[in-house]
């Protein structure tokens, strides 16, 4: 259960500030920094070097304060900066829902990647302010940032799906995006160049 008040929450006004990347009120703010990315990227000894030199930031997210209880619905906006590991674009770490639910994503600013994995399928979306990507039940999905600036999106989910990341570190997320020439390039899993 989470710390918020008692079911259900009142009416809420929530006012999204895309350039920001924050929704007011607020709720918890995640920092993912590389550290937090265990078994995320491909290349250990660069994932290693990374947390070394410096440890970066690579995405967060804001929340409203919208619980993640069962029949709400909480909202997150997650930024993720541009970088690569080893190659490997700079991403989310990825999740499955334990409670197969659907989800939507609307981008906000930048371009990213919508990956997403059902343990057979990827699948591929291009994000760019304005398009949404949805995610039905049973898929896994990570967001990569493609571009040179930071890419945001607007999250929207039941708030009974859960977050199971063991999935992806069990069954992978069938492609990884990595940095190209011009812009990026998906290869299998298995592989990083
Ligand atoms: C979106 C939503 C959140 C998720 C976040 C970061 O905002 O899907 O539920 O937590 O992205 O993704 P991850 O949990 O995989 O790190
Ligand atoms: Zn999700």
């Amino acid at each position: 259960m989470s710390a918020f008040a008692s079911l259900p929450l009142d009416p809420l006004r929530i006012v999204l500030d895309a350039g920001a990347g924050t929704l007011t009120p607020e709720g918890p703010l995640l920092t993912r920094r590389m550290s937090d990315m265990t078994g995320a990227f491909a290349d250990t000894a660069a994932w290693r070097q990374a947390q070394a030199a410096g440890d970066p930031v690579v995405y967060t997210v804001a929340s409203s304060p919208v619980p993640e209880e069962n029949r709400e619905l909480p909202q997150s906006i997650t930024t993720i900066y541009p970088g690569d590991c080893g190659g490997e674009l700079y991403m989310t770490k990825g999740h499955q829902h334990p409670d197969a639910q659907g989800e939507i994503y609307l981008g906000l600013s930048g371009v990213g990647g919508l990956l997403m994995f059902d343990g057979e399928r990827s699948h591929w979306i291009d994000m760019a302010p304005g398009v949404i990507g949805y995610i039905p039940p049973g898929w896994a999905h990570r967001s990569v940032n493609v571009g040179a600036e930071p890419y945001r999106f607007l999250a929207v989910y039941p708030g009974c799906a859960g977050h199971d990341y063991d999935w992806v570190l069990r069954n992978g997320m069938g492609r990884r995006a990595m940095r190209a020439a011009d812009g990026y390039e998906l290869v299998p899993f298995g592989s990083s160049s």
